[in-house]
């Protein structure tokens, strides 16, 4: 009895500890513009969430125990009284000597005291399931804490972010390779109109240029058929060695392009499936605020073998297709924000969100077809074009393998070399 309360009374404790533990876990509502994109933190404390929820379980459980040994331990106590005093009753009948008169009311309380006595079993053997529950339950809080614990030192060690950031930081990978940075990685930069510094993936070559990477696909690991926030804010990953997918964010792109005096070349580069490499830059290059709809505007196509696929191309169909798939002038568009010159939606239909006319020759969001090669079947349920594609060096059917898109001034693109230093550093990649 008294050792089963102590035992609750122990389990009670450890629930009070319980919840006094600080609430953790990673369920963020959602990601901020700059916070959190690139940074590489663990996802555990996810398990303190499940953890944190199965407490209210638990805590209900042993209350209503407690309430179960509360009632049981009133019952025995008042059936103990009773079989006192009923003892005492009988010895006074005896001793008074009117067994006679008291026999058969004797006879009844000793069937009473029997009955209760049985009773009293019963409840033992209830108390002793009881005790074997609390037992079991406290092993069950014990392993909590246990994994509590883990999970506090887990969460209240600072997230450690494994990933190599350079300590130089400037205006754009240019200002950032001026300052003496000579090595591709993670910088942050801060144009002059941002209101914060963000991280990008510079690409520094060997004559000290250095070019913000905007755009970045090579395995088809990230999904681009993404939202207007999620094309506003940037969306996929950012690595040192360049290794992974990403589309740094048309915020950032603009703050990129609007901020200098100098005129930013966009420079594309693209890999078939065959392993041939062909980049385009385009000049003057410019992404408009969110009020104009981040709309795409450069100068002219500065050169490049790729050709020149944002001024549309004529595919046969109708005399108005390279004036309908052109690009410069165009205004950005997601599935949920339709500023194409189409009736129906371009980015739904093909699946991205893109500088979209009606509908596109060049199209670098677009669904990844691993061996390049798709056909209408294969692009579901509206059967576009929708592959990524570059349509001045492989057909709309053929999807590319790998895209860059990434910014220079000007002035740097033609130094250290000129145009085939430009080719040289990307076949490097
Ligand atoms: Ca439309």
């Amino acid at each position: 009895m008294v050792p089963s309360l102590v035992r609750t009374a122990g389990a009670l404790l450890l629930l009070v500890s319980f919840s006094s533990a600080q609430l953790r876990g990673d369920a963020a509502p959602s990601c901020t513009q700059n916070d959190g994109f690139g940074l590489y933190c663990p996802t555990t404390c996810g398990v303190a969430d499940y953890m944190i929820r199965y407490m209210p379980t638990v805590e209900r459980d042993l209350s209503h125990l407690q309430r179960e040994l509360d009632t049981i331990s009133n019952l025995t106590q008042s059936a103990e009284e009773k079989i006192v005093y009923m003892k005492d009753s009988t010895s006074t009948v005896q001793k008074s000597g009117l067994q006679d008169t008291y026999f058969k009311k004797t006879s009844n309380m000793l069937d009473d005291v029997a009955r209760f006595e049985k009773t009293i079993i019963t409840q033992e053997q209830q108390i002793y399931q009881l005790q074997n529950m609390i037992s079991s339950n406290e092993r069950r809080m014990a392993d909590l804490k246990q994994l509590s614990i883990q999970l506090q030192q887990k969460c209240t060690e600072p997230c450690t972010d494994t990933v190599d950031i350079k300590p130089i930081t400037g205006l754009d990978c240019q200002d950032v390779a001026n300052k003496g940075a000579t090595v591709s990685g993670l910088y942050y930069v801060k144009p002059r109109t941002a209101t914060e510094q963000f991280l990008v993936y510079c690409e520094i070559d060997s004559f000290g240029r250095g070019f913000t990477v905007i755009q970045r696909r090579r395995d088809g690991s990230v999904d681009f058929f993404k939202d207007w926030i999620q094309y506003k804010q940037g969306f996929g990953y950012l690595s040192p060695d360049d290794t992974t997918e990403f589309w740094l964010g048309n915020e950032k792109i603009h703050q990129l392009t609007v901020s200098s005096n100098i005129p930013t070349v966009l420079r594309i580069e693209l890999v078939d499936w065959s392993g041939n490499k062909k980049y385009a830059d385009y000049t003057m290059f410019k992404l408009g605020a969110e009020a104009d709809n981040y709309r795409l505007t450069y100068g002219y196509y500065f050169g490049g073998d790729a050709g020149d696929a944002f001024d549309g191309y004529d595919f046969g169909d109708d005399p108005s297709d390279k004036f309908y798939t052109s690009h410069n002038g165009m205004q950005f568009s997601t599935f949920d924000k339709d500023n194409d010159k189409f009736d129906g939606s371009c980015a739904r239909q093909d699946g991205s969100g893109w500088w979209m006319n009606r509908c596109h020759a060049a199209h670098l969001n677009g669904k990844y077809y691993q061996g390049g090669v798709y056909s209408e079947k294969d692009a579901g349920e509206f059967g576009y074009d929708n592959g990524i594609i570059w349509v001045t060096w492989h057909d709309r059917w053929y999807s590319l393998k790998e895209t860059t898109m990434k910014l220079i001034p000007l002035s740097r693109i033609a130094s250290g070399g000129g145009e085939q230093a430009g080719v040289k550093q990307f076949g490097g990649l």
